[in-house]
């Protein structure tokens, strides 16, 4: 059973193919071990047509990632942007998310990934709110996971790897498992790190925090976006680990992502956070409205308008 819905085309290799041929080998190499980098972006739809949402920081990430796994990617990051772009206007549908791809083709198995060639796909489809239109409304309960974020000396979270995934898919079923919508990681040392798929902001007396880039987290481009609008806000902001305590004890507390958007927590174990009305999130929610749909001049610069 499928559930997305088909497009017409994927971008796979240098070239638009009809999305059903967009196929690979049962012996992918990174079907096997996980080497594979990724990306999750969005489109939108603005009132000059539909818009991609900082599309450069998205690229310049899936590059870092491949240097990271000294992935030797065959395209350039002008040759991926443009192939981004293209993609949706090959579509035809506005409001997209999209998900290159770099990973190790069919070539070699065994461990080295390098002796097997690299391949780099984008698809894009449909993708409605992550955790529910109903959560970004009313709120999303989470549960603070017993699997604990890997940490960056065995698998570098700052690297949008497939493998990292592994961890984050133990967390996610077993937050589904206990009736919970999303899970909450902590780091090695037991301080907050971030969701499955999402970073995490902390508000407490007009004070907004999250968890700094050394705490293991993937930096994400929402988060990014998130924090320019505290200061557009003028509200204050700090990078700074907390604990699982502080989690229950926030006015507020927030998940963003590009796949999430900004979705604020009502409730963490079974405590209630706040009081259950999210002023400063509905505040972040409406910047990022503005931003994504180019209702906003302020964040004009972060689209990519596809034409
Ligand atoms: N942390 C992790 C672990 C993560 O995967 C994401 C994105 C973020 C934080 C937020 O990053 P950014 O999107 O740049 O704001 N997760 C992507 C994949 C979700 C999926 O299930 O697939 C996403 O949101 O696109």
């Amino acid at each position: 059973m499928v559930g997305i819905r088909a497009l017409k085309k994927i971008w796979m290799d240098g070239r638009l193919v009809d999305w059903p041929t967009a196929n690979v080998h049962v012996l992918t190499h990174a079907l096997h071990y996980g080497y594979a980098i990724f990306e999750g972006i969005r489109s939108f739809d603005t009132a000059r047509g539909p818009a991609v949402f900082r599309l450069p920081e998205h690229i310049d990430r899936f590059m870092n990632s491949a240097k990271v796994y000294r992935m030797k990617l065959p395209y350039t990051a002008e040759e991926l942007t443009k192939a981004c772009v293209d993609l949706v206007r090959a579509n035809g549908v506005p409001t997209v998310y999209i998900r290159p791809i770099g990973f190790s083709g069919y070539g070699e198995m065994g461990l080295d990934p390098t002796k097997s060639p690299i391949q780099v796909a984008i698809a894009a489809w449909e993708w409605g709110a992550y955790l529910g239109a109903e959560g970004v409304e009313k709120g999303v309960r989470a549960t603070v996971s017993s699997w604990v974020r890997m940490d960056s000396r065995s698998l570098p979270p700052q690297a949008k790897c497939a493998s990292n995934y592994a961890n984050s898919a133990l967390a996610k079923m077993e937050a589904v498992s206990g009736g919970y919508d999303e899970a909450i990681l902590l780091n090695a040392q037991g301080m907050v790190a971030e969701g499955p798929g999402e970073n995490i902001f902390r508000v407490k007396k007009d004070v907004v925090s999250t968890p700094p880039a050394s705490s293991g987290i993937l930096r994400g481009i929402t988060r990014d976006s998130v924090i320019r609008f505290l200061a557009d806000e003028g509200l204050v902001f700090q990078r700074t680990d907390f604990t699982r305590e502080e989690l229950f004890t926030a006015d507020e507390l927030i998940y963003t992502g590009t796949a999430a958007g900004v979705t604020p927590i009502r409730e963490v174990d079974g405590r209630p956070i706040g009081n259950g009305s999210y002023p400063i999130t509905r505040r972040l929610q409406k910047r990022y409205e503005d931003a994504i749909h180019g209702r906003n001049p302020a964040y004009a610069s972060w689209l990519t308008h596809v034409g």
